[in-house]
């Protein structure tokens, strides 16, 4: 399996690519009755998020298909919309987050899924792919795979250790506040190296809209972070897991299962690393990663079968349990883990998705000035 751990990404690239790409839809392969088109070659080739599946989803689809799966992954959103941007990717499933998918649907790169192949989407649950229509009306191109929170994860005795034992973990102030920063500081914070989930993060915390694309609240944000950049020992989106569950770090800006997946490494290893997750009570960003088929797939029905493979209730439902992600298949929970589905941090109740904000896709001129914004974060300038 391929690591992709780093992320440097030329993003005016990705801009460019953005621009010069047309806006119109993907066209579906043509077939014709007479000439039916020449069967697949029984291979496929998936990009995932990294520590983002279960371990024998892919084994029991290739024992089941007689489909050879080559699985790579990634760990940022601009990572892979590089690459897809730039087309020719050779792979045949992709796992964009619904905020990303959006944008590159105008731009072309998905096709539209084949709904007769999916007779599973009767599982998946209305609520989750509304929100998700908002992004890709009438589920044209993508399902959801998992969807989570960015909030905070954190070593309940190290952070307890340095800020007192009796400090409320509730609010993004445990972190923005540059006197807790300081003083959480020698036990190690990081963030996600994600622009959007931060400054969106951080715009919640100020009371303002994540979505609204407003300049002088870009600024804001940016202020706060500065304040608090000298504390934050890196920028990374999957380091944080193993460095969390050994105790190396004691608090990250993070992806709510990433932080249940350090928290189970940690009991494992049973080196005493006691971990927990918030989502803080100002709000976080509520998203979803799906999966969408390139435009230019070499093996659009292998796709499909694996698509329809983990719309499966048990199928995903085993994913859920190791990734401890919620998923947005319906049927799926009756075998999901109660402490997964009724862990209020991962499948959160109604009252609590109702302080959620969506993730909105961001036009590139605003993309344009957050990148700026987030280069001179990440250099501490
Ligand atoms: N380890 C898997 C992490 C998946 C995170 N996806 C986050 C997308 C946020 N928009």
């Amino acid at each position: 399996m391929t690591r992709i751990i780093r992320f440097s990404i030329p993003f005016t690239v990705v801009l460019i690519a953005l621009a010069a790409c047309g806006k119109k839809e993907a066209a579906q392969p043509a077939t014709t009755a007479a000439a039916p088109p020449p069967a697949e070659e029984k291979v496929l080739h998936i990009y995932n998020w990294s520590d983002y599946i279960a371990e024998d989803t892919v084994p029991n689809f290739e024992k089941e298909t007689g489909i050879k799966v080559t699985y790579d992954t990634f760990d940022s959103n601009e990572v892979l919309e590089t690459k897809l941007l730039a087309g020719n990717t050779g792979y045949d499933v992709v796992v964009p987050s619904a905020n990303f998918l959006e944008r590159q649907i105008k731009a072309g790169v998905f096709m539209k899924l084949d709904k007769s192949k999916l007779p599973n989407l009767k599982n998946m649950d209305p609520d989750i792919m509304g929100r998700i229509a908002k992004h890709d009306p009438g589920n044209e191109h993508a399902i959801d795979w998992m969807w989570g929170t960015t909030g905070i994860g954190y070593n309940v005795d190290k952070v307890k250790a340095a800020l007192g034992p009796n400090v409320k973990l509730d609010s993004w102030q445990v972190l923005l506040d540059p006197a807790n920063a300081k003083k959480l500081a020698k036990c190690g914070i990081t963030m996600l190296d994600a622009p959007s989930e931060v400054f969106d993060s951080v715009l919640i915390s100020l009371g303002k809209d994540p979505n609204s694309e407003s300049e002088d609240d870009l600024k804001a944000a940016a202020a706060a972070l500065q304040k608090i950049r000298p504390y934050v020992k890196y920028l990374h989106s999957s380091q944080y897991i193993d460095d969390l569950a050994n105790g190396e770090i004691c608090l990250s800006l993070g992806w709510s299962g990433d932080v249940f997946i350090a928290k189970s490494r940690a009991e494992e290893a049973k080196k005493n690393v006691h971990l927990a997750y918030f989502i803080p009570k100002e709000g976080a960003i509520m998203w979803f990663d799906t999966l969408a088929i390139p435009a230019d797939a070499k093996h659009p029905n292998n796709a499909h079968l694996f698509l329809d493979y983990v719309m499966r209730p048990k199928v995903i439902a085993e994913v859920s349990n190791v990734v401890k992600y919620a998923n947005g298949n319906i049927a799926s929970l009756p075998y999901v883990d109660d402490a997964v589905k009724n862990d209020p941090n991962i499948y959160p109740p109604p009252e609590m998705k109702a302080k959620l904000f969506p993730h909105l896709a961001e036009s590139q001129e605003y993309s344009r000035l957050e990148n700026r914004a987030w280069t001179t974060f990440k250099t501490g300038q």
